[in-house]
């Protein structure tokens, strides 16, 4: 039940950012906003445990990332997703690497750019606020 909910929330910001792209900026271009819930195509699944276990976060778009290191997606806060905070472990796709940030807008300390981590380490277990796909 608590999943369904915040899933169902997250689908809701979701699309309220996305629609604020313009469609001219829809093309593969960088650092663009990533929109959340299960729609699309899946660049990261974030899960509440280590090792891919609880409650998870689905972050997509209408593509995947490219093979450059630079940053394909991101999203600069978990807050309204009811996801700060929570992260410690998450399953990548489509080509994305993922960086976990611990402050909202890619600030702090961070981890990554993995494809998969089984768990994000102690300095970073339930602190991510912000995320890339690279
Ligand atoms: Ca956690
Ligand atoms: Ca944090």
């Amino acid at each position: 039940m608590r999943v369904r909910s915040l899933l169902a929330s997250a689908a809701l910001t979701g699309a309220a950012v996305f629609g604020a792209v313009a469609p001219a900026q829809a093309a593969p271009t960088n650092d663009t906003d990533q929109d959340v819930g299960a729609l699309a195509v899946v660049h990261v699944v974030l899960y509440q445990h280590g090792n891919y276990g609880g409650a998870s976060f689905t972050l997509n778009g209408d593509y995947g990332c490219d093979t450059n290191a630079d940053v394909d997606w991101q999203l600069g806060s978990y807050s309204s997703s009811g996801w700060n905070d929570i992260v410690s472990s998450f399953l990548g796709y489509s080509d994305c690497q993922t960086r976990v940030w611990e402050h909202d807008n890619y600030g702090g300390a961070n981890y990554g750019a993995y494809t998969n981590s089984s768990y994000v380490g102690d300095a970073m277990n339930d602190k991510t606020s912000s995320s890339q796909n690279s």
